[in-house]
């Protein structure tokens, strides 16, 4: 079995890939929940959508998130209403955003599920469980937990940022200062989260976030150990590639919280988690600095930007999982 600590979007892309490489049905992602928010009332789970939508080959390919022939006439409508109350589209409502996270129809169907089960006292593990059978994915799709768990932003003007304030209100373009959790000190795995990072032949580490997208997800009590005891089975793909992230600000971020933004600064990061770090051939020349940090170095193609790449990551990765010891 594969067990990948998954993101968004390159969590995404990487999966596509391990089910093109295994059977699906040897497939666990254990996804983050840092990012989830309530938008207008309904609970919002953004990477767990993503991994579920483009798994299901419903994502929008360019935006990365949300679904693929969307529409957004009850979000207008909702705006129709802000501007004519005076509402300040741009500030959040409470916890709500008013006006800058773009909830499309077809999205809502799934935020209004989501929400009513989870209302109905059903757990976000077998809510996810429910979404995923209908789409037929043959992925198990776990969140990390069920319990609450929030990512916020530290700005270094000491503003406090709910993560999509952050990512997508703020355009991720403020400096950082921390990042915080809340609810990681009472956070417990969901159910089948320890048993699928013990009992997998390989545990991956996705090339997403390691500040935003992994870290909520190692924080969750007990799942930082549990991969670190399988150390020596657990290969992390570098979201890094040339010094920079593929998408999004975990360059940016690293930089602003004292990791240098490179395979070799990736490397360090892990290096208590991850026996081998994936690096892409262009930071081939890093190998040493990665095997520096006590992490094997693996160099391939990690640019998922054409057919194939995906899967032939994937098959890299269990390759350089297995257990190499004899017997
Ligand atoms: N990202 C944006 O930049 N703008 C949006 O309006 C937006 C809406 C949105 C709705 C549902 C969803 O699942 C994701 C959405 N995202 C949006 C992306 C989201 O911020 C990111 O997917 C993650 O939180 C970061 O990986």
């Amino acid at each position: 079995m594969l067990t990948v600590l998954a993101g968004g979007v390159g969590a995404a892309r990487f999966l596509l890939g391990a089910v093109e490489a295994i059977d699906a049905a040897q497939v666990t992602a254990i996804v983050n929940v840092g990012d989830d928010a309530v938008i207008h009332g309904l609970d919002v789970s953004p990477d767990l959508d993503t991994v579920v939508y483009t798994l299901a080959g419903a994502v929008d390919e360019r935006r990365g998130w949300g679904r693929s022939d969307e529409s957004w006439r009850a979000i207008e409508q909702v705006r129709r209403y802000a501007e004519s109350a005076g509402v300040d589209a741009s500030a959040a409502v409470g916890n709500d955003a008013a006006g800058w996270f773009t909830l499309g129809d077809l999205d809502l169907g799934t935020h209004l599920y989501r929400s009513s089960r989870r209302r109905a006292g059903i757990p976000l593990s077998a809510v996810t469980a429910e979404i995923v059978r209908t789409w037929g994915v043959g992925v198990r799709v776990l969140p990390a937990t069920d319990d609450p768990l929030r990512t916020w932003i530290e700005t270094v003007d000491g503003r406090r940022l709910s993560f999509q304030e952050y990512f997508v209100r703020e355009h991720h373009d403020v400096e950082i200062r921390a990042v915080h959790l809340s609810g990681s000190d009472e956070a417990r795995p969901a159910p089948g989260v320890l048993d699928a990072i013990a009992d997998a032949e390989v545990v991956v580490i996705a090339p997403s976030n390691p500040v935003v997208s992994i870290g909520p997800v190692l924080a969750v009590g007990g799942i930082a150990q549990a991969v670190s005891a399988r150390r020596e089975r657990v290969v992390a793909v570098s979201p890094i590639v040339g010094g920079a992230a593929l998408k999004g600000p975990a360059d940016r971020m690293l930089r602003e919280l004292g990791c240098e933004p490179s395979v070799a600064g990736i490397a360090k990061w892990y290096a208590p988690l991850a026996g081998t770090l994936v690096i892409d051939a262009v930071d081939a020349h890093l190998a040493s600095r990665v095997e520096s940090e006590g992490v094997r170095c693996v160099v391939t193609d990690t640019v998922m930007d054409r057919p194939g790449v995906a899967a032939a990551l994937t098959r890299a990765c269990l390759e350089a999982g297995e257990d190499r010891s004899p017997g």
